[in-house]
Parts: structure tokens; C-alpha cells; sequence
């Protein structure tokens, strides 16, 4: 089957539902067929409306009504469908039939988010992005509901409306808008340690990602993998995207949320439109149980990573996104992720946050969508059928059948019946827990600073440098000293160095001891000394994966190439590179002076793709400007295409430009960058493609400070 055509079984179950208007009359909802929907029904030409005017009701009452509470968190999000396919079985581990059967094509719906913003705000906050991938198998639905990073910001799921509420608008004037940079945040931050682990990577670049298809995902919590002899191991499940991990710099994220707020989601709508499929590899760390007290961390702490040179990644499947939702709010606005809908051969582990993640989801559907039957909106519909005694309730859209809704029965028949583990039915894992009841935090949680000191450490120098700014920025948006004070000191718990040139950029000094004890995550009663975190402690140097510098460079697909044109432009220079361009599936755009058509040097007429005042450099990867004097000539008068270089020269993109171009370059910054190795003048059009494919020159960077964009 061609790669596009590839379908699901949930594509054929969704088609049922689909309603499509072509060629049909306007009716009521009640199929009464309407010759005029403009006006409403009233006592003469010139009123009033009369009361009686059925359809001018029916038709205002739905329009009332269309709006449903946002999501809580992760309200702004793009969806996809595709499909999930595994390239060996992994029964050793699991008896998941979505894990055992390589010829198995499992449909998906997968969701991206942002966490903090409304439903409008726009795509670059810096943010965790949310991951959720819900796998319509066999064996009923499992959600995976994780992040594009690889921890979480608190241990346990009690704290997760206070984290939530001190990063969200403040209560008394509802700002900001999707930032964290703000007082309640970083007041939060600073006094609950067990953040900053995620905080960090949300200072770093994973916080403002390239694309939707340019970044990890994980499933942060330790699950557990069930065989078929009901032995366990645990497992992490990391998804690596093919095309790689980039990211876009702060500057960039700023610029862009102006000039296109839907840009993730365009980026990602546009790929799956063009044939460009996102995909992603699935893998396992998988740690036998006889290992779970290995380890200077605690498995079950959702603010720990275990560093791949400890616990490989194990590749097992691919997911593909092949097909955008029909309708946005049917399909992205109304799915509901659950951390609970989980199948037999997969278990949940005693990780507290996620304990309380599966009480969490169920419940806020029922605010959200309405109705404890939210399961049979078609996006939420296992692709199985599902019989059981539940009832009534909203929107029930089902007619059960038959005279018995209980369980055990004789008058239906005993049905729905039982099934036996050994006929496919879900047990939870019988795991010996010999405890006392106790509200506390375990002991083995206690380590604040190891990990986010690693991952600094992990860093290339442009990333750390990135890492600095952002601190900068953020500390620097607070009003109170208090906070920032506390925040340093916690940060030079982490890296001296980092801490210093965040203070210097604040004009503050780092204290050298803080008031208040610094763990709160405990109770009242608790000793507080029994809770406090040592130093950070060096148990690996480096973890290569951490570093977004050790990342595949091979491919230019899908890259937005702006080719700056005017009429008169060298029909021969441009055709050879968008050859080499094209044949690396990178999306070429022609932009102008004006929108519509522009005639090359040969007199061929051409369609631009934008004018240059619909559009920005930060819209873009590359740049490239083919010769020929009069389209030159022409764009040399228009300042904005400098703005336009000097932009991607500052974001340390690639640059290429043939014959008289270099005069366009030459009024430019580039002009003192002609030696750098994303600048290709009269160069061979493989140098440029090699450029791209590196992402960014970031070596670039520190001589980019005086230009002034
Ligand atoms: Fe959550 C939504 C990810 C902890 C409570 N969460 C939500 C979504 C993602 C995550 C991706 C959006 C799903 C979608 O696209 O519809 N959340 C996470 C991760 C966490 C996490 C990776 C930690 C590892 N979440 C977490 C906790 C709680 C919640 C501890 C509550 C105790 N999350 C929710 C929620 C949301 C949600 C309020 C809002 C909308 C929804 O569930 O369906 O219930």
C-alpha cells in the first residue's frame, strides 16, 4: 500500500461519523430543509422578531453553546492520526499484542501541547510541550500522556495544583499570558527543590522546539512491562523523532510568536498535508525488577531521568502521522487522554504522581466534555467492542439492550461475562507491599541537585550559554529580590558558574544562605532536618543524550527555504539549487517584492510563494538569493530584505547567495562573515545542503551580539 494510502482500522471506524455537506440541501437539526437562513421570522419587514421563530432558535442556542471549558493545562494543541509498527516482538517483556505482532498496524491519534497558555496563546511560549499518544490496539485503548521531556516538576501528584496555579496568570490580574516568567512561578520554584530539575530543561532549548516533528518525547513515569508468565520488568518509553531534536533560539520564539502564533501547528498541519509524514522511533529502558534499588536514584521519582549510558534505549516501533483530523474541535479539542487507559501487558508502577494522574484525567473529563460517557465521542471510541453495565448519563449515544444492566445476572443470559486472564483479561501485577500508611515523601526522593547539575554538565557551551540567558530572563521579569535571591542560591546548588553569570546579569549576588528550610514538600510534623538534600553528587560526568549538539544532522527535509527574488532573477543559478533543494524534499519558497507573478531572466514567469512584506526571516532556516542584476539591483532598495538577512545571519542560519548576490550580502552583516561555514557564496548548492542539515552554525553565535535585529 502507497505510504499515503496506509489506513487504520480507526480511519474506517471514524469514516461512519463523517458528515459531509457536498451537493445537500441546508437543513434544521431536525432535517427540515430551510430556504432562508439570513433572515428571522418577523411581524412585518421592519419587526419585531417574533418568539415563534423556531430555526432563528435552534440556530442561536447552538452558536450559544459551541464553546467548552478549555483544558485546565495543555489547552492550546494540534493533533494527527497515523499509525504505530514494531520492528521485532517483544514478548520476552510483555504480552501487549501491540508489542508482540510485527505485522500489527496500530492507528493513533497523537496530541501536542503547550502547558501554561490559554487556547489562543501562541505556539513559542517557552514551555514543556506535551506528548500524549493514544493507541487505538486490539486489546482496547492505551494512553501514553507524557512530555518532550524526560521529567516531571514535582513527586508527587498533591502538589500539582500548586504548581499549576503558580505558573499560570496571576489570579489577580490574569498576567502573563503563557510564561512562566513571573513572581508566583519562580516564588514556587524556589521554595519546592524538586523542580528544578525540569526547570532547568525548560530554560534550556528543549522549551522552544523548531517543529512538533523536531522534538523527543517521553513517557516520564517508570511503567511496568507484564510477559505472558506474569513476570515484570520496569520500563521508561522514550519516543526519538527521525528528523531529530532542534530547537529555535529565544529570539526567534519571541519574533514568531508575532509573525505566525500557529506556526508549530501550520508546521505540522503543512508536513502531513505535503507527504512529509512525522515520525518517531519508540524505545524501551527496560530495568529487571531484581534492579529497581540499583540505582543513586529512586525509580519511581518522576524528577529523575536514568542516563542512557546506564540503561540503553532499546528501539522497538516507528509511529507515523499520516492524516490531519477532519475537523479540529471533533477530533483534537474533543479527545480525552487518560494516564488509566492502560492494556494487559502493561502496569503502572507506585510513582505517587502517577498514581494520582489516573484519578486526575477520568475526572476532568467530566467537567470538559460533560458527560461520564465522554468515551463514545468517535475520537474516544476503542476501534473493540465494549459491553458492561455502566449507564445512562448524559449524551448516551448507545441503545443497550436487554432487561439486566447488573452483574452477576441470570435474566441476560449471565452476559456481559467475565474473561479469564488466560483469554486476554487486564490483572493488575501482584506486587507484595508490606508498608505502613503514611503520608510522607520517601527518603530515596531527596536529591534536589544531581540531575539538573548533570544535565548542565551535558551541555555543548552554546547551549549552556542559551541556558544563562534564560535564566536571565526570566529571574529578570520578577519584581521581588527575595525570590531571585532564593532562585540563585538554588542554582548555584547546581553550577556555580551558572549561577554567577546569572547573578551578574541581574545585578543581585547569589546569598550564601537562605532563610527557610529548603525542602516544604514535607508536612508540619516532619523534621525538616531528616529532609534536607545534600550536595549535588557526580555519579556520571556527562550523559550525551542531554545535548541537543549530539543529534542527527543528515536531512533537510521539510526545511523552509526563503529564495529572495525580484524580477530579472537568474533563471540558471536558482533552477540548480532548488534541483539539489527539492530532491532533499526541503520546501522552497519564492519571496518578492510583491505578491502574484515575477518573470526570471529568461522571461518564464513565476508564482510567489509570499511578498516580502507578508513574512520574516524567523519563519524560515535558510536563505537563499540567486544572481541577476536587476533582481538585485531591485531588492537592494528594499530595506526589510536586509532586516530579513541580517536576522538569519544573527539565528546562525544558513545563508547562500550566487553571482551578483554577493552585492545584496555586501550592504549587509554578512559582509564580515563571508569565512563562516553556513555561508555559502558561489559555492556548490551540497555545501548549502549541508548546511541546513546542521541546523544551525552556532559556532557562530557569540560574534552575532553587536548586529543589531
Ligand atoms: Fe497532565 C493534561 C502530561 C502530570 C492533570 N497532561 C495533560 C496533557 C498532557 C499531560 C500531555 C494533555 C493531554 C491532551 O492533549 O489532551 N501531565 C502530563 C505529564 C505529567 C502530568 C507528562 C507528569 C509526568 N497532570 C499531571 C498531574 C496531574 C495532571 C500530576 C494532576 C494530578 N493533566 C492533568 C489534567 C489534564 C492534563 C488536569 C488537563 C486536560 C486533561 O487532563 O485531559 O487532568
Amino acid at each position: 500500500m502507497a505510504k499515503k494510502e496506509k489506513l487504520t482500522k480507526k480511519t474506517d471506524q471514524l469514516e461512519n461519523f463523517i458528515d459531509d455537506a457536498q451537493g445537500q440541501p441546508l437543513t434544521s437539526r431536525q432535517g427540515v430543509k430551510i430556504n432562508d437562513t439570513n433572515n428571522s421570522l418577523k411581524a412585518g419587514p421592519r419587526g419585531s422578531t417574533l418568539l415563534e421563530d423556531f430555526l432563528l432558535r435552534e440556530k442561536i442556542t447552538s452558536f450559544d453553546h459551541e464553546r467548552i471549558p478549555e483544558r485546565i493545562v495543555h489547552a492550546r494543541g494540534s493533533g494527527a492520526h497515523g499509525y504505530f509498527e514494531l520492528y521485532e516482538n517483544q514478548k520476552k517483556y510483555t504480552k501487549a499484542g501491540i508489542f508482540n505482532d510485527t505485522k500489527r498496524i496500530t492507528p493513533v491519534f497523537v496530541r501536542f501541547s503547550t502547558v501554561a497558555g490559554s487556547k489562543g496563546s501562541p505556539d513559542l511560549a517557552r514551555d514543556v510541550r506535551g506528548f500524549a499518544v493514544k493507541f487505538y490496539t486490539e486489546e482496547g485503548t492505551w494512553d501514553l500522556v507524557g512530555n518532550n521531556m524526560p521529567i516531571f516538576f514535582i513527586q508527587d501528584a498533591m502538589k500539582f495544583p500548586d504548581l499549576i496555579h503558580s505558573v499560570k496568570p496571576e489570579p489577580n490580574n490574569e498576567i502573563p499570558q503563557a510564561a512562566s516568567a513571573h513572581d508566583t512561578f519562580y516564588d514556587f520554584i524556589s521554595l519546592t527543590p524538586e523542580t528544578l530539575h525540569n526547570q532547568i530543561w525548560v530554560m534550556s532549548d528543549r522549551a522552544i522546539p523548531r517543529s512538533l516533528r523536531m522534538m523527543e518525547g517521553f513517557g516520564i513515569h517508570t511503567y511496568r512491562l507484564i510477559n505472558e508468565k506474569g513476570e515484570s520488568h520496569f520500563v521508561k518509553f522514550h519516543w526519538k523523532p527521525v528528523l531529530g531534536v532542534h530547537s529555535v533560539t529565544w529570539d526567534e520564539a519571541v519574533k514568531i510568536n508575532g509573525a505566525d502564533a500557529d506556526f508549530h501547528r501550520r508546521d505540522l498541519w503543512e508536513a502531513i498535508e505535503a507527504g512529509q509524514y512525522p515520525e518517531w522511533e519508540l524505545g524501551f529502558q527496560i530495568v529487571p525488577d531484581a534492579d529497581e534499588h540499583k540505582y543513586e536514584f529512586d525509580l519511581l521519582d518522576p524528577t529523575k531521568l536514568i542516563p542512557e549510558e546506564m540503561v540503553p534505549v532499546t528501539i522497538v516501533g516507528k509511529m507515523t502521522l499520516n492524516r490531519n483530523p477532519e475537523n479540529f474541535f471533533a477530533e483534537t479539542e474533543q479527545v480525552a487522554f487518560l494516564p488509566g487507559n492502560i492494556i494487559p501487558g502493561i502496569d503502572f508502577s507506585n510513582d505517587p504522581l502517577l498514581q494520582g494522574r489516573i484519578f486526575s484525567y477520568r475526572d476532568t473529563q467530566l467537567s470538559r466534555l460533560g458527560s461520564p460517557n465522554f468515551h463514545q465521542i468517535p475520537i474516544n471510541q476503542p476501534i473493540g467492542q465494549t459491553h458492561n453495565n455502566q449507564r445512562d448519563g448524559h449524551m448516551q449515544t448507545r441503545i443497550p439492550k436487554g432487561q439486566t444492566a447488573y452483574f452477576p445476572n441470570t435474566l441476560g443470559g449471565g452476559c456481559p461475562h467475565l474473561s479469564k486472564i488466560a483469554e486476554g483479561a487486564f490483572s493488575s501485577y501482584e506486587e507484595r507491599i508490606d508498608a505502613k500508611k503514611i503520608r510522607s515523601r520517601s527518603e530515596s526522593f531527596i536529591d534536589f541537585f544531581s540531575q539538573p547539575a548533570l544535565f548542565y554538565r551535558s551541555l555543548a557551551d552554546w547551549e549552556k550559554q542559551h541556558v544563562t540567558d534564560a535564566y536571565s530572563f526570566e529571574l529578570g521579569k520578577c519584581k521581588h529580590k527575595h525570590i531571585k535571591e532564593r532562585m540563585l542560591w538554588m542554582i548555584d546548588q547546581i553550577n556555580g558558574d551558572l549561577a554567577k553569570k546569572v547573578a551578574n546579569n541581574l545585578g543581585i549576588n547569589i546569598p550564601e544562605s537562605i532563610e527557610q528550610p529548603i525542602n516544604q514538600a514535607i508536612g508540619a510534623d516532619s523534621k525538616v532536618e531528616d529532609f534536607q538534600p545534600g550536595k549535588a553528587k557526580n555519579y556520571l560526568e556527562k550523559s550525551a543524550a542531554l545535548s541537543q549538539s549530539n543529534n542527527k544532522f543528515n536531512s533537510i527535509a521539510t526545511r523552509q527555504i526563503a529564495v529572495l527574488v525580484a524580477d530579472g532573477f537568474a533563471m540558471n543559478d536558482f533552477e540548480q539549487m532548488q534541483k539539489v533543494l527539492e530532491d532533499g524534499n526541503a520546501m522552497v519558497k519564492l519571496i518578492g517584492p510583491h505578491g502574484g507573478i515575477i518573470k526570471c531572466d529568461t522571461g518564464m514567469e513565476h508564482k510567489i510563494d509570499a511578498a516580502i512584506s507578508t513574512t520574516e526571516s524567523v519563519l524560515f532556516d535558510a536563505i537563499y538569493i540567486p544572481g541577476g542584476k536587476k533582481s538585485i539591483d531591485s531588492l537592494m532598495k528594499n530595506g526589510k530584505y536586509l532586516k530579513f538577512i541580517n536576522e538569519a545571519l544573527k539565528h546562525c542560519k544558513a545563508i547562500a547567495a550566487d553571482n551578483e548576490a554577493e552585492n545584496l550580502l555586501d550592504k549587509t552583516y554578512v559582509k564580515d562573515f563571508k569565512d563562516d561555514k553556513a555561508i555559502c557564496i558561489n559555492t556548490k548548492p551540497k555545501d548549502f545542503v549541508n548546511a541546513i542539515a546542521k541546523h544551525r552554525n552556532w559556532d557562530r553565535m557569540e560574534k552575532t551580539d553587536s548586529i543589531p535585529v
